[in-house]
C-alpha cells in the first residue's frame, strides 16, 4: 500500500522532486539505502516479472540456476526474524506468488524455494526475500 502510494506520488511530481520524495519516504520508514526497496519503488532497475499490492517479483542479478527469481515484500522487513504474527498472510502470499511464477516459467518438474536468514544463514541483502530457483537438477540438501 505504502509503495503503491509512493509510485503514484512519483507520477505526479517532476523527476528531481520525485527522487527527493522517495528519499524522504525511505528515511521515514527506516528503509535506509536498501536496494530491494529501491527496486520496489522503481528508483533502481530490475527485470520485474510481477507486482501487486504486497510483493514485487524480479530476476536475480547473479542467477544460481537457469531460472532464479526473487519474491520480495513491498514493505521493508529485514528478514524472517522480524516477521510478526500479523505478517502471516503476507508470508503465505509470497509462497502462492512463487507457485504462480514457477508455473509461468514452466518449472513443472520442480523448483527450490529458499529464504536465507541472517549472516550465518547466508543472507546478504537485508530485505526479506524468497528465492525461486529452477531449470536444473538440484542436489539434495545437507
Ligand atoms: P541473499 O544472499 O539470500 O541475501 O540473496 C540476495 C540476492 O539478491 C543475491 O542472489 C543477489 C541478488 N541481488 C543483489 N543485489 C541485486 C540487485 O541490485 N538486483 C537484483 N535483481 N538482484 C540483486
Amino acid at each position: 500500500m505504502i509503495s503503491f502510494a509512493r509510485q503514484r506520488l512519483g507520477r505526479f511530481l517532476p523527476p528531481f522532486l520525485s527522487r527527493f520524495a522517495q528519499s524522504l519516504f525511505r528515511i521515514y520508514y527506516n528503509m535506509g539505502d536498501c536496494i530491494f526497496c529501491k527496486i520496489v519503488d522503481g528508483t533502481a532497475k530490475a527485470d520485474i516479472l510481477h507486482r501487486d499490492e504486497r510483493v514485487t517479483v524480479f530476476r536475480d542479478l547473479h542467477p544460481a540456476a537457469p531460472t532464479h527469481i526473487l519474491i520480495v515484500p513491498n514493505r521493508h522487513i529485514d528478514s524472517v526474524d522480524q516477521l510478526e504474527e500479523a505478517d502471516a498472510s503476507l508470508a503465505g502470499h509470497m509462497f502462492v506468488v512463487a507457485k504462480q511464477i514457477a508455473a509461468r516459467e514452466n518449472l513443472s518438474d520442480g523448483y527450490r524455494l529458499i529464504v536465507n536468514t541472517g549472516p550465518q544463514g547466508g543472507q546478504t541483502v537485508f530485505h526479506l526475500h524468497l528465492h525461486l530457483i529452477g531449470g536444473r537438477q538440484m542436489r539434495a540438501m545437507g
